[in-house]
C-alpha cells in the first residue's frame, strides 16, 4: 500500500487485498455470498440478525421499547452475527439483506415472511406495524422522519469518515481527519441547537428519530466512539449531553444495549436474546460462571 503524498491514482482501480487497516479482512469490492449458511429461526414473530453496533442497537432498543409498551407481537429472537468473521456473507444472510450488513429483521408474524434491511426501514416498519414512536400528526410525523433520515445520511460521515480516518486507517492523514472532524462537530452543533429548543428530536415525544440518533451521537457525546471525546470536545454540546443522559435512563434502552453485545463487562453482554428472562439468566458473567 502506498501512503506517499505523491500518490496518483492509476487509470483503472484494482483490488489490493493487503490494503491494511481494521476491517481489511472483510472488505471486498463485490457483493453476494461467500459461503452457504442458512439463518436460524426461533419461535417468536420477529427474527433479528444483528450485532450491538450503533446500527444494531437501534433495533434492539426499539423492540424492547415496544415490549415495554405491552406489544406482545414485538417478541423477538436476536441472533448474533459476527461481522468480523464474515458471517454477513452467508447465503441466508445475503438473501435477507443483499447489502450484507447488520441489522436485518425478518417479520414472521404473517403468512409470508417479510425481510427488512437498513435500520431506518426496520424502525419505520415496526413503528407503523405497532402504531408507536411515530407521530400521527402530519407536521410532527414529517419532523420525526426528517431527523430519522438525517441520521441515515449523517452517520456515515461520523463512522466511515471520522471513525475510519481518526481511529482505524493504517496511516493518519491530516486532510481526512480535519475534514471529518469539522463535519462531525457541525453535526453535533445541528443536534445541540435542535435539542435546545425541543426536548426530543421530533418535539415533546420520544420517537424513532431519537432511537436512531442516540446510539451514534449519544455514544459520541459520552466519548465512547473512536476515543474521540476529548478531540472533539464533546462536553461543549450541553443539550446533546442532557438528551443523551435522559434517554440512557430508560429501562428499555438499558436492555436493548445489552443484546448481541460481545464486548465490555460480561454482565452487560447478552450474546443472543430468545426470551425476556435471558437478561437475568444468560448474560456472559452467568454463562461463564464456574460450576
Ligand atoms: N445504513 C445501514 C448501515 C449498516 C452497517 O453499516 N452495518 C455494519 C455494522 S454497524 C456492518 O454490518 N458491517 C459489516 C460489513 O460492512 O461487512 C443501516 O443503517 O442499517
Amino acid at each position: 500500500m502506498s501512503d506517499s503524498p505523491g500518490y496518483a491514482p492509476p487509470p483503472i482501480w484494482t483490488w489490493k487485498t493487503e490494503s491494511g487497516g481494521r476491517f481489511a479482512n472483510i472488505n471486498r469490492p463485490v457483493a453476494g455470498p461467500t459461503h452457504d449458511k442458512e439463518l436460524p429461526v426461533g419461535r417468536h414473530p420477529m427474527q433479528l440478525y444483528s450485532l450491538a453496533t450503533p446500527n444494531g442497537v437501534k433495533v434492539t432498543v426499539m423492540l424492547e421499547e415496544l415490549l415495554a409498551l405491552g406489544h406482545g407481537g414485538a417478541e423477538y429472537d436476536a441472533w448474533l452475527i459476527r461481522i468480523n468473521e464474515g458471517q454477513q456473507f452467508g447465503s441466508g444472510f445475503v438473501a435477507a439483506n443483499p447489502n450484507s450488513k447488520i441489522p436485518v429483521l425478518v417479520d414472521r408474524s404473517g403468512p409470508t415472511p417479510i425481510r427488512v434491511f437498513e435500520s431506518g426501514a426496520i424502525l419505520l416498519h415496526l413503528a407503523e406495524k405497532f402504531g408507536a414512536f411515530l407521530p400521527t400528526d402530519a407536521a410532527q410525523r414529517a419532523e420525526c422522519l426528517s431527523w430519522l433520515f438525517w441520521q441515515m445520511g449523517s452517520a456515515p460521515y461520523l463512522g466511515g469518515g471520522l471513525g475510519h480516518f481518526y481511529a482505524y486507517a493504517p496511516t493518519k492523514i491530516e486532510y481526512a481527519i480535519d475534514r471529518y472532524a469539522m463535519e462531525t462537530k457541525r453535526q453535533l452543533d445541528v443536534l445541540d441547537r435542535r435539542l435546545a429548543e425541543s426536548e426530543y428530536l421530533a418535539g415533546q415525544d420520544y420517537t424513532i428519530a431519537d432511537i436512531a440518533v442516540w446510539p451514534w451521537y449519544g455514544a459520541l457525546a459520552k466519548g465512547l466512539l473512536y476515543g474521540a471525546g476529548e478531540f472533539l470536545q464533546v462536553q461543549q454540546y450541553a443539550n446533546v449531553q442532557r438528551w443523551t443522559n435522559q434517554i440512557a435512563q430508560r429501562a428499555a434502552v438499558k436492555r436493548g444495549r445489552m443484546v448481541n453485545r460481545t464486548s465490555g463487562e460480561p454482565s452487560s453482554q447478552l450474546h443472543e436474546r430468545h426470551d425476556a428472562s435471558d437478561f437475568d439468566t444468560r448474560t456472559q458473567d452467568k454463562l461463564e460462571a464456574p460450576g
